[in-house]
Parts: C-alpha cells; structure tokens; sequence
C-alpha cells in the first residue's frame, strides 16, 4: 500500500452523550448506517460503533449488535469496529459478549481510566481475557490507550500473550479525557515513542477542544485519525457539529494539505490484517 495513505476511522456514536442533548447524534440503526454510508463516502474506512436502545439509551444487547454488523457490512464496505468500552456502566461479563456478535475489529482499553466524575474499569484479568478471546475468535483489537500507564500494559500484554489474530498491533491514543493523557502534541510524541516495536500502526483522537490540535500532531508524526461525534460534539466555539460527515470531511482536507490520501476500507483490511485475520494457534498452521 502507498505510504501516503490515511485511515480515518469515524466513531458516530459512543456511550456518554444523551439524544435529547444532541439530537443529530445518530442512535437508531437507521441513523447509523446512514451515517455509515456517507462517512464511507467522505473519505471513512472504518467505524467504531457503539450502539442504543429504542430510547436511545447505550446498550450492549447482542442481537442489536448483530443488526447493526449485518446493517453496516449490507451498506458500506467500512471495516466494523463494536466497541467492547461500553459505557461507563456497563458490566465486564457483558463487555466479552459483544465478540459474539462478530465484529471484524474490536476496542480493546488497556487499563482503568477516571473518566470525568466515572470509572471506565478495565482490570488487568479482564484486559487478558478479552485479548484471548479476540485471538480465538480472529477478531483484530484496536488497542485504545488513554494514558502512558497503558501503553506499557501493551507491552506486558504482547509479551505474554503474543501477537493478535492477523498478526498486526493497531493503536489508538485517546487522548484529552479527563483522568487520561492530556490531547496536546507532547503527550502524544511521548506516547508515540513508548509503543511496542511490533506496532505496524497508529491512530489518535482528541475529545473535545484537543480534537484539532491532537490530529494536527498525528498528521505531524504521520499517524492516522479518528473522529466522531463520540469524541467532539463542537466545530469550534459554540459551533454544534451537525453530523459525523463534516467531521470527515475536515480531516480528509488536513489530510490533503500535508499530502494523505484517505485509505479505502479494503487498505484498511491489509493494514490492520482482519482480511487475513485467523484464531490463534492455526497462524502458520
Ligand atoms: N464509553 C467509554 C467509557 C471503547 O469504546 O472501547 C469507553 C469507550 C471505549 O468508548
Ligand atoms: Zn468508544
């Protein structure tokens, strides 16, 4: 694959914001692969999805979860990402079960961060667990790293259990949540710099108002871009975002200024090896 090339993965939806504070958040099925679609249009090769209820609240009911892969890969060529994070409440049995629903990725956060006035828990058992689980079922985490503590977790984790399904380690700084990492362009050159050798790529997002500065960093250090409405809720000052596609279409076009080119979803399979991506222990077989 050319070097130039851009993975920009959207996060349409996350667990934190309720609909009636934002109502363009897309959280019906209907909302999300529409989202999906024109995110995929923009310039999206991947989706990080978190899914809701009929009254929009964050669930994690597996049959929802099926309908929104089987949704998305019907409509888009998109690489589906299910978020194991949850939200903030929910349970860690119910954080495994989401594999089941046979995503082609999966998040997997390496620690337990404050999150605002919560707890978003991720005991080291759990973290190895889910791990395992995601290489017996050849499903590709995305490591989502939150603070620095959990880029050397990455490390211990590697070491013990060895490479994911597919055989390539894909991170995510989630930077500017607060109890985690601060988003600005230092804690990100020193995340950055502590990864594991056998990283074969990165991306980064910054919440809120560290969006901007936090892609301009990883654009810099020739890094790779979430974005979403998960993350940011604003363009700039009192300025609402008023759907995932604009905030693709802004960094597709810093992107273009410092010579990217967004990748397609199937670039995207390659890079992150979910094309290629077999239960651990046949790898070589
Ligand atoms: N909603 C956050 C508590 C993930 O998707 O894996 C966790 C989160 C991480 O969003
Ligand atoms: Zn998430």
């Amino acid at each position: 694959m050319p070097d130039d090339r851009l993975l920009i993965t959207v996060a349409p939806t996350g667990a934190e914001t309720a609909k009636a504070d934002c109502p363009q958040l897309p959280t019906t099925l209907e909302e999300q692969v529409a989202t999906a679609v024109e995110c995929q249009a923009a310039g999206a090769a991947m989706i990080h999805l978190h899914i809701r209820d009929d009254e929009h609240r964050p669930t994690l009911e597996l049959a929802r979860l099926k309908d929104a892969v089987d949704g998305i890969r019907e409509a888009t060529e998109l690489v589906v990402q299910l978020s194991t994070g949850g939200s903030v409440h929910d349970p860690l049995d119910a954080r495994l079960k989401v594999l089941d629903a046979e995503p082609d990725s999966c998040s997997l956060t390496m620690g337990t961060t404050n999150f605002g006035d919560d707890v978003f828990l991720n005991p080291w058992p759990f973290v190895c667990e889910l791990y395992q689980l995601s290489q017996e079922r050849g499903v590709v985490p995305e490591f989502e790293l939150f603070d620095l503590g959990q880029v050397h977790a990455l490390h211990r984790l590697l070491d013990k259990y060895g490479l994911p399904a597919g055989g390539k380690v894909h991170c995510d700084l989630v930077m500017g949540v607060p109890g985690g990492m601060n988003g600005t362009a230092d804690s990100l050159v020193a995340a950055v710099a502590a990864l594991p050798d056998v990283t074969t790529s990165w991306s980064a997002t910054g919440i809120g108002r560290s969006t901007l500065a936090v892609a301009l960093a990883a654009l810099s250090k020739g890094g790779h871009l979430r974005v979403g409405m998960e993350d940011v809720l604003t363009l700039s000052r009192g300025v609402p975002v008023e759907s995932n596609r604009q905030l693709v279409e802004r960094v597709v076009e810093l992107g273009r200024i410092v010579q990217r080119t967004p990748m397609t979803p199937a670039e995207c399979r390659e890079l992150l090896g979910t094309s290629t991506a077999v239960p651990a222990g046949t790898v070589g077989d």
